[in-house]
């Protein structure tokens, strides 16, 4: 496949062209193209650029959320076909993220997520009004390095706390190194540390440099 179906599949992310993507990277792997480059040198090109955009104000929320539904379709599609292949991604680190206990507010969550997956991470997105348990449950099956939590409401804050003494009463963070990073309009640096997180971060670029520091070999 040439540089520029690359190219394609780059700009089909950027543009958001989220009823086209699973043809396109079918496309690609039927023309012979390995897996590990349709994702590295295509699709996560695409989140790159979304992601600088973004922090650039020059992109908006609703086109970052088609990008990141369109990243969503494509990988679908591919990581199956990678992980039979034995071939994930050297990736930077695995998170587990959601969005807590009695909150439905998923956009922040959602660019949280992109910008993570763009800056080469794992995500496993528990989607929204995660309970403590769920969050427990998550972190035994899925072996992360980060859990990162959000809420918009005050009233779903103190969840984040729970959710934290759950991971703690199950032991899954003392010596593991696992971090647990929490966000969200109403969460400040204050809360984050009185409940025990390991981190805060205000925006999603925010938490990203800050989880990618911490996680840098
Ligand atoms: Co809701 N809502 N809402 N709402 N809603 C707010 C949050 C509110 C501030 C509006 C207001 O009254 N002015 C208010 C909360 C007040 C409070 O408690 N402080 C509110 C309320 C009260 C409610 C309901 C209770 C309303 C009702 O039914 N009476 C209800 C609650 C439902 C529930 O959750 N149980 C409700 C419902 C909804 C909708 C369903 C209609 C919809 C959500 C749709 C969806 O998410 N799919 C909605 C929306 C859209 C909003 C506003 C308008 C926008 C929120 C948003 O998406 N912002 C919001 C008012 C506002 O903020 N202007 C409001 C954009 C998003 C990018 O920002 O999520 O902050 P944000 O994410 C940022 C950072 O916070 C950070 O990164 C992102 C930017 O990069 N971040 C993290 C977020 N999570 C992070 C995690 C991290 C790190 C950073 O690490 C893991």
């Amino acid at each position: 496949m040439s540089s520029s179906s690359m190219e394609v599949l780059a700009q089909s992310i950027i543009e958001g062209k989220v009823d086209e993507i699973k043809d396109l990277v079918q496309q690609a792997l039927d023309e012979g193209l390995p897996p590990e480059d349709v994702l590295d040198n295509g699709l996560m090109k695409g989140m790159e650029v979304v992601g600088k955009r973004f922090a650039a104000d020059d992109m908006f929320i609703p086109e970052v959320m088609l990008s990141a539904r369109t990243m969503h379709e494509a990988l679908e599609l591919l990581r199956p076909v990678l992980e039979e292949q034995d071939k994930k991604l050297q990736m930077k680190g695995k998170m587990i993220l959601g969005t807590v206990a009695g909150d439905i507010h998923d956009i922040g969550k959602s660019l949280v997520e992109m910008m993570f997956i763009a800056n080469g991470f794992e995500v496993v997105d528990l989607g929204i009004d995660v309970s403590a348990e769920d969050f427990v449950e998550a972190v035994k099956k899925h072996e992360p390095d980060v859990v990162g939590m959000s809420a918009l409401l005050t009233s779903t804050m103190p969840a984040m706390a729970e959710t934290i003494e759950a991971i703690d009463g199950a032991g899954l963070r003392k010596e593991s190194g696992l971090k647990v990073i929490v966000g969200g309009a109403p969460v400040t640096a204050d809360y984050a540390e009185e409940i025990g997180a390991d981190f805060y971060g205000e925006n999603a670029l925010d938490a990203v440099k800050m989880i990618s520091e911490v996680l840098a070999p």
